[in-house]
């Protein structure tokens, strides 16, 4: 199989809590390439084609607010499955439910915080990973 490329951010709430080293230590311990790497004030604009998805759903507005709530670490790996490998060692979506072990399960913090601050972002497909890399690292 070939090497694939994935999109990981850490989240504001990810950086505010100073663990994007910790992130990257998992990424790197899974043995995942660093390809790039960049601290983002992400506008709006960015935002709305990232998140295309999940426009007119309910949380999509708050979403939003919270992306722009502070910088976000942009990060583009690579490895063999990276695109399945990396959600996997981020667990699924709400921090309270995900796995022990995971990014999220491990450190999703439960005191009542919303599911958008689940501290990461990975691309859920191949399709995906091209589209959000090109957005992010343009
Ligand atoms: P994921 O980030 O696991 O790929 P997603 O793509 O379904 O999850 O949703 C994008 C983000 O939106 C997710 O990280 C947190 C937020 N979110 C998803 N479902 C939500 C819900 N039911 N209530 C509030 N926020 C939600
Ligand atoms: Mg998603």
């Amino acid at each position: 199989t070939p090497v694939e490329e994935t999109l990981v951010l850490v989240k504001p709430d990810g950086v505010a809590r100073n663990l994007t080293g910790e992130i990257l230590r998992r990424i790197e311990a899974k043995g995942y390439q660093l390809v790039d790497i960049r601290l983002v004030e992400a506008d709006l604009e960015l935002l709305t084609e990232h998140y295309a998805e999940h426009q007119g759903k309910p949380f999509f507005e708050p979403l939003l607010e919270f992306m722009q709530s502070g910088p976000i670490v942009a990060i583009r790996i690579a490895g063999h499955r990276v695109i399945e490998g990396f959600r996997a060692l981020a667990g699924t979506t709400d921090p309270t439910t995900a796995a022990p072990g995971t990014i999220r399960g491990d450190l999703g913090r439960d005191w009542g915080l919303k599911v958008q601050q689940n501290l990461v972002h990975g691309s859920d497909s191949p399709e995906s990973a091209a589209r959000e890399l090109a957005l992010w690292f343009k």
